[in-house]
């Protein structure tokens, strides 16, 4: 993969400092300002229908009731020879001509910028500026900063459940959301076992703790649900074959697979979920698929019942 060097775009670069002794270590973000302004049309958010990092994006900007206040710009699946790209020329506001690759806002922010070029971003039309592009951050800004504007108050960030809510994120985040990474970016055996024996055992964890609680937390939902919910939709599309992470399926787990299809079906989530892209997006890594040969299958029905009304009630 590739990325930006003191502000020019570079191919193959980037990844060696992601892959050390064959282990694959997440960079660390770089924009990571959390104070906006709640203004209508002043926020755009960049995402890619791969990526389970901006699906969470997508979803808090849907479910916040937020898609006439942040316009939104969506990447071509396959990340192209400049990164990722997009099939029209994107207006970002008056600041900047419109782009039509995302490290043209990644430069506009810093001329010097070095890094990996990643969605999401949150950037600012009026300032001309990356504010944000740490799905993390991202989640809790619209979880509540536009409240007043929309006043839309679901709180998927309820201060009685933080402590749980942040203990789950922390093992889902490295076992599973991460896990699936490491184990498909593994470049040894050792690490490759490493990483899909960890997030195997977190899977079973979490089908335990399915079995007795609605939720992930218990009766109410909340970010840690949506935060698991982005791997589960890609696991056996995407995952389970082209990241190797093949000791079970998804749906080989009768909890996990009602629970994400229960969320799958909540009101308007199904509309920031597009499988193509994510096949399409994961199949076409050519250093682990050189022959970008995208499967058939698995055909998986999302829409399917789920048997989850009565499971910890
Ligand atoms: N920490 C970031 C990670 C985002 C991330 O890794 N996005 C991937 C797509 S899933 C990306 O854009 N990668 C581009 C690259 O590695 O060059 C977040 O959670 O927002």
């Amino acid at each position: 993969m590739s990325g930006l060097v003191n502000g020019q775009w570079v191919n193959g670069e980037i990844a060696a400092e992601e892959i050390k002794n064959g282990a694959f270590h997440r960079q660390t973000t770089t924009f990571r300002e959390t104070d906006i302004t709640p203004q209508a049309g002043r926020y755009q958010l960049f995402v890619s229908y791969l990526c389970p990092w901006a699906s969470r994006t997508l979803i808090f900007r849907k479910l916040k009731a937020l898609e006439s206040v942040i316009s939104l710009s969506i990447a071509e699946p396959r990340i192209g020879e400049q990164g990722w790209e997009f099939n029209t020329p994107q207006d970002v506001g008056e600041r900047i001509a419109p782009i039509h690759y995302l490290h043209q806002l990644y430069t506009a922010s810093d001329a010097h910028y070095t890094g990996k070029v990643s969605v999401p971003v949150l950037w600012d039309r009026q300032e001309g500026r990356i504010v944000n592009n740490e799905s993390a951050d991202i989640i809790r800004i619209l979880n509540s900063a536009f409240d007043g504007l929309t006043g839309n108050t679901l709180d998927f960030y309820p201060p009685a459940l933080r402590e749980d809510i942040d203990t789950w994120n922390a093992l889902i985040y490295d076992n599973i959301n991460n896990g699936v990474y490491k184990t498909g970016f593994a470049k040894t055996q050792h690490h490759y076992d490493q990483a899909v024996v960890a997030l195997f055992d977190t899977l079973d964890k979490v089908e335990t703790q399915l079995a007795t609680h609605h939720y992930i937390t218990g009766d109410t939902l909340t970010e840690a649900d949506w935060r698991l919910f982005v791997t589960l939709v890609r696991f056996d599309t995407a995952y389970h074959g082209a990241f190797k992470c093949n000791i079970r399926r998804l749906e080989d787990y009768p909890h996990l697979s009602n629970y994400l299809r229960e969320l799958y079906q909540w009101p308007g989530v199904s509309d920031t979920v597009n499988l193509e892209h994510i096949k399409i997006g994961y199949y076409s890594i050519l250093w682990l698929n050189p022959t970008g040969i995208v499967p058939q299958g698995p055909h998986i029905d999302l829409e399917r019942p789920h048997n989850r009304a009565g499971v910890g009630r």
